[in-house]
């Protein structure tokens, strides 16, 4: 049983890893992107970097009270950042992890330097937008606007409206907000005749590259916008779209023995299963059932989620989950299983959240803390490790493990959303606009 005291105690813990971490950053990689743990280096993501970490986990820092390392962060990102590159950036990338930071930052220490580096960035994303479907190319240049990479997927085209909705309310642009509601409701409206998506997409033809359907990588973040979009900003046009989605996944994904619950694969046509495969990207999913209000099915698929993990100690990237073979033995240091269970602790109340997250926890410092700041797993069999700290360790991971022990007056869990990449951001109800199309 965690009590109270425990739960100090292990929200301390958790914020001292993230100092281990965010020193390993300080470090060995300031001004670049990520650090690279093993080799004490860094890596960047374009030729000139974007300052991913630590714009990424701003707000981690000021929801555990880390106030020097804050300041730190933020003087180096208003004195260093500067989006005007001739860089062919990751339209979603840069979306989820920086537009997202800057905005869930600027909410919580209203500095108005964040949100003008928000809106430059949001200005120099939106040509993104500028197919004949609305449906965004996968990459932008920052300085010129070109595009490129029609061939997307509900994910990338599709997680995008709480940020840019964020920078509507900010800026009083209500643009950014149109913009990516269209693009949301363009992947919807090319639904199959059950109801299911793929997972390829093409932005200028419109038509599906990839019939593949499941709630896992390339689609995932697309069904939470759906249902995020709704309690966000009252969108009615995302609850239209969000209630039959989730039906048809229950009709056609669920994989339901009466003992565990996972979600499969599927045609998106047929609805024909295709794979057993499950994978830590798919445990976001007990976190959107549970905030849909559906929270006996979130509470047995998390605990499909935990078995995963304790397999091996900790939870490989896809494996099948009829065999319980591994078909992918990395982790990357991935939040989704922490993300779950603090909802999951947060809506139901239930201890055992707290307990089970706990134990994720420990195996999580066990085996991938290294020297300096935090490792991958190139095989959660062997537990070796591999040199890469992707910020969203920083930015989600170690925030919902945070959260989940924190005293509630750190956050009010009701009154934000956190957006994919663990960003809360105020609820703007009544906002909710019909359809921007013409
Ligand atoms: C993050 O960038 C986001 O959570 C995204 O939606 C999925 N992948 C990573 C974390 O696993």
């Amino acid at each position: 049983m965690v009590g109270e005291a425990d739960a100090a105690r292990l929200a301390e813990r958790v914020k001292s890893e993230f100092r281990h971490a965010w020193h390993g950053y300080r470090q060995y990689a300031w001004g670049h992107d990520d650090l690279r743990p093993l080799s004490r280096s860094y890596r960047d993501w374009y030729v000139q970097p974007l300052l991913m970490t630590p714009v990424d986990s701003l707000d981690t820092m000021i929801l555990m009270g880390l106030d020097a390392e804050a300041q730190d962060a933020r003087t180096l990102i208003s004195e260093r950042i500067e989006f005007g590159r001739d860089i062919d950036v990751s339209t979603f990338e840069i979306t989820i992890r920086l537009l997202g930071g800057l905005l869930a930052s600027y909410e919580l220490t209203r500095d108005r330097r964040l949100l003008d580096l928000a809106r430059d960035l949001g200005t120099r994303l939106l040509p993104a937008f500028g197919s004949p479907t609305g449906l965004p190319y996968r990459f932008v240049n920052l300085r010129t606007g070109a595009v490129k990479g029609p061939e997307t997927n509900p994910a990338e085209a599709g997680t995008l409206l709480l940020e840019f909705g964020t920078l509507s309310r900010h800026t009083k642009d209500g643009r950014f907000y149109e913009t990516a509601k269209r693009a949301l409701l363009e992947v919807y409206d090319r639904r199959s005749s059950i109801g299911l998506v793929g997972q390829g997409i093409h932005a200028v033809t419109g038509g599906w590259t990839d019939r593949d359907s499941h709630v896992s990588a390339c689609i995932d973040s697309y069904y939470e916008y759906l249902l995020k979009g709704w309690v966000a900003f009252g969108d009615l046009d995302c609850r239209r779209m969000w209630l039959p989605s989730v039906g048809a996944i229950q009709r056609y994904l669920a994989d339901d023995d009466g003992a565990e619950l996972w979600y499969r694969h599927a045609d998106m046509l047929t609805g024909e299963p295709t794979a057993t495969v499950f994978g830590a990207l798919d445990a976001f999913f007990p976190a959107v059932l549970a905030l849909s209000g559906d929270i006996d099915r979130a509470r047995r698929l998390y605990d499909s989620c935990y078995e995963m993990w304790m397999m091996h100690g900790i939870e490989p990237e896809r494996f099948d989950y009829r065999t319980k073979r591994i078909v992918n033995g990395a982790y990357p240091l991935r939040p989704e299983v922490a993300e779950s269970t603090y909802y999951l602790y947060q809506l139901t109340g239930d201890p055992r959240y707290r307990e089970m997250g706990e134990a994720l926890f420990e195996s999580f410092v066990r085996y991938c803390r290294s020297e300096v700041g935090y490792a991958s797993l190139r095989d959660v069999v062997t537990k070796e490790q591999s040199d890469e700290m992707h910020s969203f360790c920083l930015s989600e991971t170690l925030k919902y493990f945070y959260l989940l022990f924190a005293p509630p007056e750190t956050l009010d869990f009701r009154k934000v959303v956190f957006t994919t990449e663990a960003h809360p951001i105020q609820r703007w109800p009544g906002v909710g606009r019909s359809d921007p199309r013409p």
